[in-house]
């Protein structure tokens, strides 16, 4: 099936008001200038912004997520938010199981099927994340590594319409070292037969390739079999890179 690529922005902790409206508002113009493009855009700014942002971008092709959501709708959680607030606040997607998170805050794969089956409840769209550290790579696991978060971490009744997967390589991650396209190629294909029986529609599942995707680089990894598009952290925060990112598609 044909696999509309996703270009996400994720901001991390980084921005303020200011710049983070500017940005966001800049890529929506872009947007409406290009007409029809052959990507969706994505950004998932700090929570403070999230709202703001979406107010600032409603009614263009630019779509808003949160970085993470708690397993709960409400409650007494100190400092979370929940994936009913994400959509109150203007978003459609949400990313979980990032490896910060996974990694600052000790989440497993059993959290993170529960914190996508929440996402999926309140009627948002997850990107899942997984990855495999250096250590893991070298050892030769990569693959067995990358299948079981997988396996673990998509909740019951996901599909191709609520489900994004994002392979994001742990030592490639902010470290400007990037994965060969051999290794990306290996591991999206691997991605996408372990979805296999696991979640509805799985040759319609976007996986996107994350970690130090630049508009240097992106061209090679877009075109890679199984790549349907990118997670940025770095260059999503420049406008101009960002763009180039996604006229790459
Ligand atoms: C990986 C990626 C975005 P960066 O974490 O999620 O960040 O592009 O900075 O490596």
């Amino acid at each position: 099936p044909e696999r509309r690529k996703l270009i996400a922005g994720n901001w991390k902790m980084n921005g303020l008001h200011a710049a983070g409206l500017e940005l966001a508002t800049d890529l929506s113009k872009r947007l409406a200038a290009a007409g029809t493009v052959g990507f969706d855009m994505l950004v998932c700014p700090p929570a403070t912004l999230i709202h703001p942002v979406a107010q600032a971008v409603a009614g263009t092709p630019l779509a808003v997520g949160g970085q993470d959501c708690h397993v709960k709708p409400s409650g007494a959680h100190t400092g979370d938010i929940s994936a009913a607030m994400l959509v109150d606040a203007g978003c459609a997607f949400v990313i979980v199981g990032h490896s910060e998170r996974r990694q600052n805050h000790g989440e497993d794969d059993a959290l993170v099927a529960a914190k996508a089956a929440a996402a999926h409840a309140a009627g948002l769209i997850a990107i899942i994340c997984v990855g495999e550290t250096l250590e893991q790579r070298e050892a030769g696991q990569a693959l067995d590594v990358v299948a079981s978060q997988v396996a673990g971490s998509i909740p019951s009744r996901a599909d191709a319409a609520n489900t994004v997967i994002a392979y994001e390589p742990v030592w490639a991650i902010g470290t400007g070292k990037t994965a060969t396209s051999a290794d990306v190629a290996e591991v999206h294909a691997h991605v996408r037969a372990t979805l296999a029986g696991r979640i509805g529609d799985p040759d319609a599942v976007r996986i996107l390739y994350g970690g130090s995707v630049k508009p240097s680089n992106a061209a090679e990894l877009m075109a890679v079999d199984h790549v349907d598009g990118a997670l940025v952290g770095g260059a999503s925060l420049i406008a101009d890179d960002f763009w180039g990112i996604a006229e790459t598609c």
